[in-house]
């Protein structure tokens, strides 16, 4: 099985759905980081704009603000690469001066005009994740035709739209976006596909950590903080369909549970990721 990654989530946001305000002071969020990079994340997702159902949009001073500190910090304190999740170039391009090394994008360079043509400038790793509509409306009766081929066309348009602007194929991600506009039936279908979606060649991305669909598919109806299985299930599922990173909350236990399938599909434990 070929590697997978994982990405640590560190929510600078008082909003989060998993962890909202858990992290908001810069110590805090730094030992966090600091956890997550011991656990064995390879990337440390560093966010500070809260993406979830019916969020309030943050300043693009105040996103500064509350993120170059930490990507500062962590770039001295740990050889983890960091990633920076925002929709706005100029957020981009601080953090990514800063030390930062991927900008994630989940509105895949459609928030700013200027999107495309910064993420070339940077020359950085780039995200681009599909979303219906925005944070503030996108579950408010989300509906596709087809969802795996909108959502397949949507990130093939978003992807030649960067490599058109001079982003590098190689530094593409694509990520269908789970929980953002899609109701249980479409992400399942989207989790299901997978591996069509990873047949373009560009590498792919994939979170699915401790979101609202894992407490719809479970009669106990679980908080965030409890959806851990279904977590687990669903990193396990988009590393066998071909995702080379999942974006996950529970760094040391996704991790863990990403060798054992890597050891039993190849047979080796440690052929499917590094140490
Ligand atoms: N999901 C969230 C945020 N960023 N980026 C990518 N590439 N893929 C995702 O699925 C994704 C993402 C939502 O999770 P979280 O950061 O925990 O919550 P919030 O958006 O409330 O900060």
């Amino acid at each position: 099985m070929p590697v997978c990654q994982v990405m640590g989530v560190v929510n600078l946001t008082p909003d989060s759905f998993s962890d909202g305000g858990a992290f908001l002071s810069f110590q805090a969020a730094l030992e966090h980081a600091l956890d997550l990079a011991q656990a064995g994340a390879d990337w440390l997702d560093l966010g500070a704009e809260s993406t979830r159902p019916g969020a309030e949009p943050v300043e693009e001073n105040q996103e500064i603000d509350r993120l170059l500190p930490l990507v500062e910090a962590l770039v001295r304190a740990t050889p983890v690469p960091i990633s920076v999740d925002t929709m706005k170039p100029a957020v981009a391009r601080a953090a990514i001066k800063s030390g930062a090394r991927m900008w994630n994008d989940v509105s895949a360079l459609g928030f700013d005009p200027q999107g495309p043509t910064t993420a070339a400038a940077l020359g950085c790793d780039l995200v681009l994740m599909h979303m219906r509509g925005e944070p503030r409306s996108m579950q408010d009766n989300p509906r596709y035709d087809d969802v795996v081929g909108e959502v397949e066309a949507f990130l093939l348009a978003r992807a030649a739209m960067a490599q058109a602007a001079g982003v590098a194929r190689s530094r593409i991600w694509l990520d269908p976006g789970i929980g953002f506009g899609k109701t249980t039936e479409h992400n399942l279908a989207l989790v299901r596909a997978l591996p069509r979606l990873a047949s373009h060649g560009y590498r792919l991305a994939f979170g699915a950590s401790r979101k609202r669909f894992i407490a719809a598919l479970d009669p106990a109806k679980p908080d965030p903080g409890q959806r851990l299985g279904g977590s687990i299930a669903l990193a396990l599922a988009a590393a066998r369909g071909g995702a080379g990173m999942v974006r996950v909350h529970d760094v040391r236990e996704t991790v863990q549970a990403l060798r054992v399938e890597a050891a039993l599909a190849d047979g080796n434990n440690q052929a499917g990721r590094k140490g």
